[in-house]
């Protein structure tokens, strides 16, 4: 193990201490008695330095070292319980299909590859690249989801074949995106059909969630790169213009939009909740990782708008709340999701690390009150709404993100404080698994671990922790889906 560096690596060590000015402006939500901001400050809100008083954690070797054993034992008990099915059941030792009955892609083998590769697990790694030469089949007769296959599947193989260099890796992410493709082509609007037959390339699917249309540009733009084929990334990009064309006049997208008509089908605008968490993810990474001036001028347009009209102060905290997108009126009840929780460090990585640690100060507290996430908020309370976990990934997604950018220890402390409350609480003899119910005693165990979770969880605990020689801290850039598209190194 490599002596570990105490502040993130190519960044100045000092914490830094953050500007408590005010930038936007306040009026007071009627509905919630929150503060919504308009184009000033955040009055009442912490925003650090903090000196993660109370919360300590081991040297960063020994917590390496501990991510990287439970992650083997999920890994373990996948390749002893489920190998080259897509996901195991890790109470059952049964597996699931991830895309449909009866069809499998060994879905976790895919996700895993990258994650192998940084924690130096080289014979695991190339099993998994020898079972995809030998049995990963894009031609099957099945309606695939086409948002999960492309950042599940062809990022995976990207970032495989990037940790390998093995041709045939490329070569299967190629099939994939070729036979992904359609769904772009054939739409009128580019606004890909949600769903695609792998053999016949029948579309599907005319009700697309913003989510879906627009996280493909990472993939699709390294493919483009990496094979001198353009059209993946022009598919990506011709999926964009038609969505950004139909903004408000407020700068804002509603939630779904219909693949032939390019109507709205509603008028909700959920930022950064699903279904459009990962739409802005891939303005702000498309941006950066193809070097593309337009999809980063669309993520500082929108992301103006959504700070514009969405955020509110509650109790002290930062959070974001639906809107009408033609009004910016507030929609529905002060509800968050866990999966909008990767917007803290999207933010910061957009350059506004104000109100991305606000916002993460936010989600720490939720975490301070039950062992593990809840599914979604009541944030004026921190109420838990939906009282599942699904052994997600966008807390320790923003920690990552947020200590790169301020080298700042509360983030691994946080990030710490959230892989124990999973140790202790999802972990069983077969793996890791979700729960039913995070505030019941024992927490009403189900039995799946996901396939991102071999991709997400623990690499960015092992990120933080192990100073990789096999990561470029400074120039690396993954994708929604953990994958790291940039940076991996010999
Ligand atoms: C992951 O599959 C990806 O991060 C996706 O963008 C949304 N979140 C799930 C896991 O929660």
């Amino acid at each position: 193990m490599r002596p570990y560096l105490t502040a993130g690596p190519d960044r100045p060590r000092s914490r830094r201490s953050f500007s408590r000015r005010s930038l936007l402006s306040t009026v007071t939500c009627a509905a919630t008695g929150a503060t919504l901001l308009g184009a000033a400050p955040l009055p009442g809100i912490t925003t650090g330095p903090w000196d993660g008083s109370g919360r300590s954690i081991p040297s960063a070797d020994v917590v390496a070292e501990q991510v990287r054993q439970e992650y083997l034992h999920g890994w373990l008990g996948y390749v002893g319980r489920a190998w080259g099915y897509d996901e195991l059941r890790p109470v059952t030792g049964g597996h699931h299909d991830f895309f449909a009955p009866g069809y499998s892609f060994g879905l976790s083998i895919v996700e895993a590859l990258d994650t192998l590769y940084l924690m130096g697990e080289d014979a695991e790694l190339a099993r998994c690249c020898d079972w995809i030469d030998a049995h990963l089949d894009p031609a099957q007769n099945v309606d695939t989801h086409v948002f999960e296959a492309v950042i599940r599947i062809v990022g995976g193989l990207v970032a495989g074949y990037q940790a390998t260099g093995r041709g045939s890796l490329l070569a299967r992410a190629r099939e994939f995106a070729d036979r992904l493709l359609p769904a772009f082509t054939k739409s009128p609007t580019g606004v890909p059909y949600t769903h695609v037959n792998m053999r016949t390339g029948a579309v599907r699917g005319t009700s697309v969630p913003l989510a879906e249309a627009g996280t493909s540009v990472m993939e699709f733009g390294m493919l483009s790169r990496l094979t001198g084929d353009a059209r993946y990334y022009d598919a990506s990009m011709r999926a964009y213009r038609a969505v950004l064309d139909r903004r408000s006049s407020l700068d804002l997208l509603a939630d779904t939009i219909h693949a032939e008509s390019g109507r709205w089908l509603d008028s909700v605008c959920s930022t950064p909740d699903p279904p459009v968490d990962s739409f802005y993810e891939y303005l702000w990474g498309g941006g950066a990782l193809l070097a593309d001036r337009q999809l980063t001028d669309w993520y500082r347009l929108t992301t103006a708008a959504t700070l514009r009209h969405q955020a509110v102060v509650s109790s002290g905290r930062l959070w974001f709340r639906a809107v009408d997108y033609r009004t910016g009126r507030p929609s529905g009840p002060p509800r968050q999701s866990e999966l909008g929780s990767f917007y803290a460090g999207l933010l910061a990585k957009g350059g506004d690390l104000e109100h991305g640690a606000a916002y993460y100060r936010s989600w720490t507290d939720a975490l301070d009150r039950y062992p593990v996430l809840p599914e979604t908020l009541d944030f004026t309370d921190l109420r838990a709404v939906d009282r599942g976990n699904q052994l997600r990934p966008e807390y320790p997604n923003s920690a990552f993100d947020l200590w790169r950018i301020t080298g700042d220890d509360y983030y691994r402390q946080t990030a710490y404080q959230w892989f124990l409350g999973m140790r202790g609480n999802q972990r069983v003899p077969g793996g890791y698994t979700v729960a039913g119910d995070v505030t019941a005693p024992g927490m009403l165990l189900g039995d799946l671990t996901p396939a991102y979770w071999f991709a997400e969880n623990l690499k960015y605990l092992w990120l933080m922790f192990s100073a990789t020689p096999r990561f470029d801290y400074r120039n690396g850039i993954l994708s929604t889906e953990g994958k790291v598209l940039r940076g991996l190194k010999a």
